[in-house]
């Protein structure tokens, strides 16, 4: 039996992930497909609900703890990942190690760089395609702008933006996809159908693991 495929969604705040998760999810089950959905943060786990409470701004944690809390709740999922996979059902994931990685790296510490950021999500499965829905602030804005949450603002925003477009081309990132998100829900859509469809139709070997 072949193996699933794993193919992960990535963005700003508003950027549609989430929409677009589940038109995708339809789609490839229409063809066939059989396929599950998981999205990270999962605030359902003992880890999540902490995860949870530091969004809502609840609970206080120091910026490299909470980076590997988040990194943590990827892994307590790691190996329903890998059992769904090998079972030859495709996964869907909203969010991942990308937005883990760029979104604490945005904070400024300067004890928390990108590179330390990426360390412990080296060895989780590593998606057969990956996409960043390229919104812009004034698009996200016009979408109903940003919520009550931490990381909710602009200024962090753009700087989460910049660094997501910073991993194009880096080594051990062929992976990575960059749509224009701010096109029409049906034409994104589109775009992120074709090249899925291209991707699952590629998969060979087992599935690969997140590197440096
Ligand atoms: N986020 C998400 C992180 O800071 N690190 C992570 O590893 C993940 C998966 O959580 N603003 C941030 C990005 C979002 C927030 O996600 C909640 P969502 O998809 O908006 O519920
Ligand atoms: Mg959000």
């Amino acid at each position: 039996m072949t193996r699933g495929a794993l193919i992960v969604m990535e963005g700003l705040d508003r950027a549609g992930k989430s929409t677009q998760c589940a038109v995708l999810v339809d789609k490839l089950r229409e063809m066939g497909y059989k396929t599950n959905y998981i999205r990270f943060p999962d605030r359902t786990t003992s880890i999540g609900k902490i995860i949870d409470g530091y969004l809502r701004g609840e609970v206080q944690l120091e910026d490299h703890a909470i980076h590997l809390l988040f990194s943590a709740n990827r892994w307590e999922l790691a190996s329903r990942i890998h059992e769904d996979i090998s079972n030859g059902i495709s996964i869907v994931i909203d969010r991942y190690s990308y937005s883990g990685a760029v979104y604490s790296a945005a904070k400024g510490n300067k004890d928390l760089s990108l590179d330390w950021a990426w360390r412990p999500e080296i060895g989780l499965p590593r998606p057969d395609m990956w996409f960043f829905l390229n919104v812009s602030p004034e698009e996200a804005e016009r979408r109903g702008g940003y919520g009550l949450e931490r990381y909710e603002n602009v200024t962090l925003q753009l700087r989460v933006g910049k660094l997501f477009k910073s991993l194009q081309g880096m080594e051990n990132n062929e992976e990575m996809r960059i749509v224009d998100a701010n096109q029409s829900k049906e034409e994104v859509a589109q775009q992120i159908f074709e090249l899925s469809s291209a991707a699952i139709g590629q998969i060979e070997g087992p599935l690969r693991k997140l590197g440096i």
